[in-house]
């Protein structure tokens, strides 16, 4: 494959700048601002969410990561070799979100209520030497635990204190990699409660999933170091009639409870978008998360795409200025491509739907739909598809010293030679 020379891309670069600045769009400036956005990429692409707990746990918990692409990490040292690679190919310095699966437990059980900020220590070192700030979620699911398919809103009380015991432990971890590291720590708790068929009781489900949230966040930590998420979704394998966790019940929390609100681009109905929530969220939260991903026909995580939605997500973070309030995480998985070209192909989209908002014309664009001009403002939205905002994304590869277009390739495919085909 050939690829393009550092002298065609300054070229295409100085054109495309000038053609930007006859918009009033600062291009170098855009790409400060682009340097300045951390992408939170989630440890679980490279694994199928499997985690370290246990090599022979199975995924459970109505989520699925289909194909057998070989390869994957089968420990912690392994994906973090893997996380660097994908990082080398990426511009920008990011994020990473761990599960509590990813523990580093030296050949010991340690059960999900026994979770300590030692047991992710080598976690909290390899973000540190790497500029890296780190996310984390405790894990609710992929255990004899929550085999029936309740975890904080189960009807036995022991097993609500059980995950309870987790959810306060994994905020402590959080709230280690905060001091460690500089930067708040999301925990993000996402549980799989729910019905495969319909229920009698929808109301005290919900009622205990309250209760348990409220002895959860009972701990005040500090937001500087920790700020608590909660993610709603509309239905899983195996909650196909009921999830505990909806939409209104985790809007109805955050609200009142003054958390972020996590919302997943692949947790509702199929015609609904998440582009179109952020802003109705943003009048009544401080603060949002947002779990990016790709619903095909269900909630199947696959890898984004630099598609409408994705782009219509990035317009609506930049255009309303939303950039310090709402974190943007990723959440896919998908076991039938080489991992780390999933997480990169997943995280450069994002970064390229970030970069082609920032150099949109917003200003310009609301004076017209302020006036009611509303021909011009279709007009110059359309004509800006065609604006040369990839001589500009190959410029910043270049300045970031990662790959420009599609050679990021054949160093992935050098990787699988060299590394991931040796994992048997
Ligand atoms: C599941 C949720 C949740 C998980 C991760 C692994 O439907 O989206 O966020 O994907 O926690
Ligand atoms: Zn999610």
């Amino acid at each position: 494959m050939k690829n393009l020379t550092e002298n065609q891309v300054m070229k295409a670069y100085e054109i495309a700048k000038e053609q930007y600045q006859m918009w009033g769009i600062d291009t170098d400036k855009a790409l400060e601002k682009l340097k300045s956005i951390p992408i939170s990429m989630h440890c679980w692409q490279g694994d199928d969410v499997g985690g370290f707990e246990n090599p022979d746990s199975g995924l459970t918990g109505g989520i699925q990561a289909t194909g057998n692409y070989p390869g994957k990490a089968r420990t912690a040292d392994e994906l973090r070799d893997d996380l660097d690679k994908a990082f080398s190919l990426i511009p920008g310095k990011h994020r990473v979100n761990l599960h509590a699966i990813y523990l580093e437990n030296d050949g010991q059980k340690v059960d999900r209520d026994e979770i300590e900020p030692k047991h992710f220590e080598k976690w909290a070192k390899w973000a540190k030497e790497n500029g890296l700030g780190l996310d984390f979620n405790p894990t609710l699911f992929s255990h004899p635990k929550a085999d029936d398919g309740f975890t904080l809103s189960h009807p036995n009380k022991e097993i609500r204190d059980f995950w309870i015991e987790h959810c306060k432990r994994a905020r402590k971890v959080s709230e280690y990699f905060g001091k460690e590291l500089g930067t708040p720590t999301v925990t993000n708790i996402w549980i799989p409660d729910g019905y495969k068929d319909v229920p009698v009781d929808r109301y005290a489900p919900r009622q205990r999933l309250k209760d348990s949230l409220d002895q959860i966040l009972a701990d005040k930590i500090d937001s500087k170091y920790n700020l608590d998420a909660v993610e709603s979704k509309l239905f899983g394998i195996g909650s196909e009639s009921y999830v505990v966790g909806s939409h209104e019940f985790y809007m109805g929390y955050s609200v009142k409870n003054n958390t972020l609100l996590c919302l997943d681009a692949g947790h509702f109905h199929p015609t609904e978008v998440i582009s179109n929530k952020i802003s109705a969220c943003m009048i009544y939260l401080e603060e949002l998360l947002l779990h990016v991903s790709r619903p095909v026909r269900w909630d199947s995580d696959h890898v984004v795409l630099l598609d409408d939605e994705l782009q219509a997500i990035a317009q609506e973070i930049v255009r309303n200025e939303f950039l310090d309030k709402v974190h943007i995480g990723l959440d896919f998985f998908d076991a039938s491509i080489n991992r780390i070209g999933a997480w990169v192909v997943g995280t450069r989209n994002m970064i390229k739907a970030l970069l082609m908002a920032l150099l949109e014309p917003t200003k310009t664009l609301k004076q017209y739909e302020l006036e009611g001009n509303l021909t011009a403002r279709l007009a110059l939205l359309e004509e800006l598809k065609a604006f040369p905002w990839q001589a500009v994304w190959n410029y910043y590869c270049l300045q970031q010293g990662v790959p420009m277009a599609a050679a990021w390739l054949e160093d992935v495919k050098q990787y699988e030679k060299e590394v991931l085909s040796l994992r048997k």
